[in-house]
């Protein structure tokens, strides 16, 4: 656009103060002129579109304001039983038309951007994602935050302020490239800054015994926390909660001035360095190990500012003294896996350091207010901390742990003898000479008082083999709470669409609140009007995507084709490579056929994106692989009308906000027993995409939901698994012809000239993790083929196809992460609702 166009200048009214309650579209935008004026970030009437987002976030975030002020007051009048949930992650994704969303004035805002020369859909886009996350766990956190507010339950996330987020992926001719994305870079509208919420963090340092026994972690560093609070509005509700995002600050007097002065620039602020270290970068890993001090270091940062804050609002709430007995009916705190442990140990210190109780008291306090989620059964990703370096960096909290350990053997010895050859793996601390460790989920499972599953394949494998020893001794302890999405985000705001014939249909937008209403469609899952609606609606999106591919990757793709996507995170489990190797068989063949039996077949376009862990060199194959076969396919004139591979680069919520409305097939092919739960399954179900999958995570019972008729199962069975590995170790697995002519085809130089041989090796041997086919990809392989050639033949039947895919959306009530968050309150938390009136 030419500067100086009307677009880039403020126009029209522009009032002394900003109305929060406006609802005309003159009056918003009379708001977000305001804005543009008085809360300048840029040069004077500069109004381009990215000008135009933030004077418009603002103006969304006074509105916010007013109804986040008033339900933190209704909470500290109410004094309910409040739900804290610890995370290292949160996948926000962008914000604005989330909250004018719950906030229910999409139109006045369309219209009030119009009246100032704006289109909302483009300054929509101007915003960056915060990408606190790495994938599911963290996107699933941003969900029950969503799901809290909106169930008005006085709730609250907990986080730290990442200055990087998760990297941004480049594709180059090399594969990935990873480079710092800095979602700061200029502010974001939606946090506000609470100076007056600060609390002291202390590392290193020693433990003093006082004269009264009692015991006191003194010197070490001490860093400063300092609240940033993001505001979560409810759907169609006053209630907005809080994500309190710490940040690690040093004060002005550990600024050395002397040292400064004398020229030693770097020593003199070394605690700010320190400080500034902590929260700078999230660890870009997803279900693998970061056995890093500065993780631990965010770890515990985390959890020693969440639980001050805690205990302070503890007290704050009730005028004159609060007896601690009453604290576990005043609190619950979710751990979002291992990764906010260091709570247990936290929380007895407090207690007992900083409030004066007693061992047995504040044990029970800890153990009646914690719960802990398991997110996964990988053994790479199950957290173990060093002994030695615990000692070193928080001392106090390793003579906590060693006491529990102490008390825990205590108790199976004397209660649960028939344990006792059980103790050493039971236990808390690994004293293994070569390698001492605290393994983390075992500190969990014996603090918490419960734990739980994400999914009910998952939470029956965490009984009866990660955990099966403590089920006996705490039979009562373990549930299932099966994962959700918010239908706000993953249907209502990305598939107006969609949502509007729903709505239609079903003569009621109840759905977007009380998604098992979804089921009513089924009623409708034969009629020609609705067919041709529900057809056109997912045409639209179709285009919609196909244009933001030839927009980011230069290819343009067949809205007629079947459009097939895998997106999550690049991991050999996920086996990202199955579906690649599908992908080159189906090349081979379409390249033999004549022209007239091409004709005949389903025409595809393929697409895969995700990032791969900057040092998962298998994974970054993949990466390149799919990126090598997309470069030859989609240039081979011959084929190309029939088949295309895409690599989606940068996959992230927004992305997904695109991909997701307009697929018509999604993969879900993890080798049983490996993927927890899944969480993209359901939001592809939801919008009316089929699945391809094994039966694994939540898939199982997404297909339960939805009709075995309607969902492509392949692959072996978690119990199978075992055992098919057995067999491949001694060398009893005879591969699929297909399957080898599609490594063949690799080996032969087909997609260029990187060397493959590793990533092949991988699939090829009798042994070994990452050898031997550890992840069943050659077993599996003729069973997806067959899948894949049902879905081509039911595609050809588009009557047949429409009915499955309206049945997929009728079948996904249950996922809804409001169903999941009110059975955490109901039978882990045991609050309830609290409306602000
Ligand atoms: O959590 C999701 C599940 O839906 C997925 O199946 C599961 O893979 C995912 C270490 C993890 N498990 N573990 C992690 C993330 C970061 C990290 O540093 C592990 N992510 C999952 C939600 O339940």
């Amino acid at each position: 656009k030419a500067k100086g166009s009307a677009k880039s200048r403020i126009s029209g009214q522009i009032p002394a103060k900003s109305n929060p309650t406006a609802k005309v579209p003159s009056e918003i935008a009379a708001n977000i002129n305001y804005h543009a004026q008085y809360s300048p970030h840029f040069s004077p009437f500069k109004f381009e579109p990215e000008q135009a987002f933030y004077a418009t976030a603002e103006s969304v975030r006074d509105r916010l304001t007013q109804q986040w002020n008033e339900t933190y007051s209704y909470f500290h009048k109410v004094d309910p039983k409040q739900t804290y949930y610890f995370s290292m992650e949160y996948l926000q994704g962008r914000a604005l038309t989330n909250a004018i969303g719950n906030l229910d004035i999409q139109d006045g805002y369309a219209d009030a951007l119009k009246k100032l020369g704006h289109d909302l859909e483009e300054i929509v886009e101007q915003e960056k994602d915060a990408a606190l996350g790495n994938g599911g766990l963290g996107r699933l956190a941003s969900c029950f935050l969503d799901s809290m507010a909106t169930l008005n339950l006085p709730a609250w996330g907990y986080g730290l302020r990442y200055r990087y987020g998760l990297f941004k992926q480049l594709i180059t001719k090399e594969g990935q490239q990873e480079i710092a994305e800095d979602w700061l870079e200029k502010f974001s509208p939606w946090e506000v800054v609470r100076h007056d919420v600060v609390y002291p963090v202390r590392f290193f340092g020693q433990v003093q015994a006082k004269p009264d026994g009692s015991r006191k972690w003194v010197g070490g560093e001490v860093i400063q926390a300092l609240a940033y609070d993001v505001p979560i509005p409810g759907y169609r509700t006053k209630n907005t909660i809080s994500l309190r995002l710490w940040e690690a600050k040093a004060g002005a007097e550990d600024f050395n001035l002397f040292l400064f002065n004398d020229g030693q620039h770097e020593t003199a602020a070394q605690l700010h360095s320190s400080a500034q270290q902590i929260c700078a970068v999230l660890y870009p890993g997803d279900a693998t190990e970061n056995g890093k001090l500065l993780r631990l270091k965010q770890q515990f940062f985390l959890c020693s500012a969440s639980l001050q804050d805690i205990i302070f609002r503890f007290k704050e709430r009730k005028e004159g003294e609060r007896q601690w007995s009453e604290f576990p009916n005043k609190v619950a705190v979710q751990l979002n896996d291992t990764h906010p442990t260091l709570a247990i140990p936290e929380l007895m210190r407090l207690l007992m350091d900083e409030e004066g109780l007693g061992w047995d008291e504040a044990w029970n306090i800890t153990t009646r207010t914690i719960a802990y989620t398991n997110h996964t059964v990988l053994p790479e990703a199950l957290e173990k901390w060093s002994q030695p370096v615990m000692w070193k960096l928080l001392p106090r909290l390793m003579e906590i742990i060693e006491e529990i350990d102490k008390r825990f053997i205590k108790f199976i010895h004397y209660e649960r003898a028939d344990l006792e050859n059980k103790i050493s793996q039971m236990c808390i601390l690994d004293n293994n000479p070569q390698k001492p460790v605290v393994r983390m989920a075992n500190l969990c499972v014996v603090s918490a008082h419960t734990v739980n599953g994400v999914a009910q394949l998952h939470s029956d494998i965490l009984k009866a083999e990660l955990f099966a020893d403590y089920v006996s001794v705490w039979p009562t302890k373990f549930q299932n709470k099966t994962n959700g999405i918010t239908p706000r985000r993953w249907l209502r705001f990305c598939s107006p669409e969609l949502s509007i014939i729903i709505t239609k249909w079903l003569k009621t937008d109840q759905w977007v609140t009380n998604l098992d209403r979804l089921t009513d469609l089924r009623k409708f899952a034969d009629n020609k009007d609705f067919h041709a609606e529900w057809a056109s609606a997912k045409m639209a999106n179709k285009q919609r995507l196909a244009q933001y591919i030839q927009r980011v990757t230069g290819v343009s793709i067949n809205p007629n084709s079947l459009f097939d996507i895998q997106v999550k995170r690049i991991h050999e489990y996920k086996r990202q490579l199955l579906n690649i190797l599908g992908a080159i068989y189906r090349y081979k063949k379409l390249k033999a056929m004549s022209p007239e039996e091409r004709k005949n077949t389903t025409p595809r376009t393929i697409m895969i994106g995700g990032k791969a862990f900057a040092t998962y060199t298998n994974a970054k194959r993949i990466v390149k692989l799919v990126n090598d076969v997309g470069a030859v396919v989609n240039n081979d004139h011959e084929v190309n009308d029939f088949l295309k591979v895409i690599f989606v680069p940068n996959y992230n919520v927004s992305v997904a906000e695109v991909l997701i409305p307009g697929s018509e097939l999604s993969q879900h092919i993890s080798t049983a027993g490996m993927e927890a739960s899944g969480t993209s399954n359901m939001k592809f179900a939801l919008n009316g995409c089929l699945i391809i999958g094994t039966l694994d995570g939540a898939n199982v019972e997404i297909r339960e939901e939805i009709g075995e008729e309607n969902f492509f199962l392949f692959g072996a069975k978690a119990d199978d698994v075992p055992r098919l590995r057995k067999e491949r170790e001694n060398g009893l697995f005879k591969p699929d012809p297909r399957f080898e002519e599609a490594k063949q085809f690799i080996r032969s130089g087909a997609f260029g000239s990187y060397d493959y041989t590793p990533l092949l090796e991988s699939l090829e041997g009798n042994t070994g993790y990452g050898r031997g086919d550890y992840f069943l990809v050659g077993h599996d392989f003729p069973s997806y083929m067959d899948a894949q050639t049902r879905v081509d033949q039911a595609y050809k039947d588009r009557k047949k196809w429409i009915k499955m895919s309206i049945l997929s959306t009728a079948g996904s009530g249950k996922f809804s992460s409001d169903r999941t968050i009110a059975q955490y309150a109901k039978e882990i938390w045991n609050i309830e609702e609290c409306r602000v009136p």
